[in-house]
């Protein structure tokens, strides 16, 4: 079994609802088990912004399942919750990310691990903290460095009687 950790992220119909359900959602795919949710958290949209707030969360999982099967299976439930193909940094339903597969850098065209953006987005290493304060990312960077690099004060936690 490998230990997977997985950035959900959603600012489309309903997001927090999307995001429960999409943790709910990685429960049930094969060989793999759901160890830990993060809370929600929500966050500006980086990239465009003109588009809904974000609801983000991270999840630690243990799957036998290689890295490109998992990202074959994240997309299929992307696409169950309802995302299709948008514009580039567009709003989303639902975003499934392979933020780490255990220790291993994956760099081929279609996916790369540890994900390109964890490194500088609060919404990723905020989460992440919160379950796996310890972490070490596979080149040797202790999360804890990341954080102190990063704008925290960007996150906040998505109260639980709002759904924005
Ligand atoms: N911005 C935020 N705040 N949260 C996300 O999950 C997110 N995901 C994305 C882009 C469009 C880059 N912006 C985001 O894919």
């Amino acid at each position: 079994m490998t230990r997977v950790w997985i950035g959900l992220g959603s600012n489309l119909d309903r997001p927090a609802r999307q995001i429960r359900d999409g943790l709910r959602a990685l429960a049930s795919l094969p060989e793999t088990d759901v160890l830990q949710t993060s809370s929600l958290y929500g966050s500006h949209p980086m990239g465009p912004a003109d588009q809904p707030d974000y609801v983000n969360a991270v999840a630690a999982i243990e799957t036998r399942l290689d890295a490109d099967t998992l990202l074959t299976e994240l997309k299929v439930l992307e696409r169950a919750a309802g995302r299709r193909p948008g514009r580039r940094w567009g709003a989303r339903i639902l975003d499934l990310d392979i933020l780490l597969y255990g220790n291993e850098i994956i760099e081929r065209p279609h996916l790369v691990v540890p994900h390109p953006g964890l490194r500088e987005r609060p919404f990723v290493l905020v989460p992440l903290a919160e379950l796996a304060p310890t972490l070490v990312l596979p080149d040797g960077t202790a999360l804890t460095r990341l954080l102190l690099q990063c704008n925290r004060s960007e996150v906040w936690y998505h109260r639980e009687d709002t759904d924005g």
